[in-house]
């Protein structure tokens, strides 16, 4: 019975050290400037996070009105689709169309010194899928995006 207990609570140990391992991979963040940038061209999750965040932290000084960021993730085949319809939407519904569900996951859109963040089930991506993080404030998605790599 000792033993078994053992073995028990090392089986315990190997799978929370896996969770851990796969936690790291759970968490996007970004930072957005004045100088319409994000400070990252790619970032990394993994499709077996239960729950994926994304942080958006606005660096800049100009209000959202002037220079608004948002984090927005979705296949890159609809990124231009998302961004045109996101214009419609309106700086009410954050530049992205309410139930579009094409849409990933998006953030609310921040002017500088203001931060934001998002949280989505990693089962939503598939590895090795094609995906874009990008803003959805118009004009910006042309130089505000990266690739959003999914691992298993
Ligand atoms: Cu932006």
């Amino acid at each position: 019975m000792k033993i078994l207990s053992t073995s028990l609570l090392c089986l315990g140990l190997f799978a929370a050290s896996g969770f851990a391992h796969a936690a790291s991979n759970c968490t996007i963040s970004l930072k957005g400037d004045d100088a319409m940038k994000f400070d990252l061209k790619t970032a990394t999750v993994s499709a077996a996070c239960p729950s994926i965040t994304v942080e958006l932290v606005h660096t800049g000084k100009l209000p959202a009105a002037a220079m608004g960021h948002n984090v927005v993730i979705s296949a890159t085949k609809d990124v231009d689709a998302i961004a045109r319809d996101g214009i419609k939407a309106g700086v009410a519904n954050n530049y992205v169309t309410k139930g579009d569900t094409r849409v990933i996951a998006a953030t609310t859109l921040v002017g500088g010194g203001q931060k934001t963040k998002v949280t989505f089930p990693g089962k939503k991506l598939t590895a090795g899928g094609d995906y874009t993080f990008f803003c959805s404030f118009p004009g910006h998605s042309m130089l505000m995006k990266g690739k959003l790599t999914v691992t298993k």
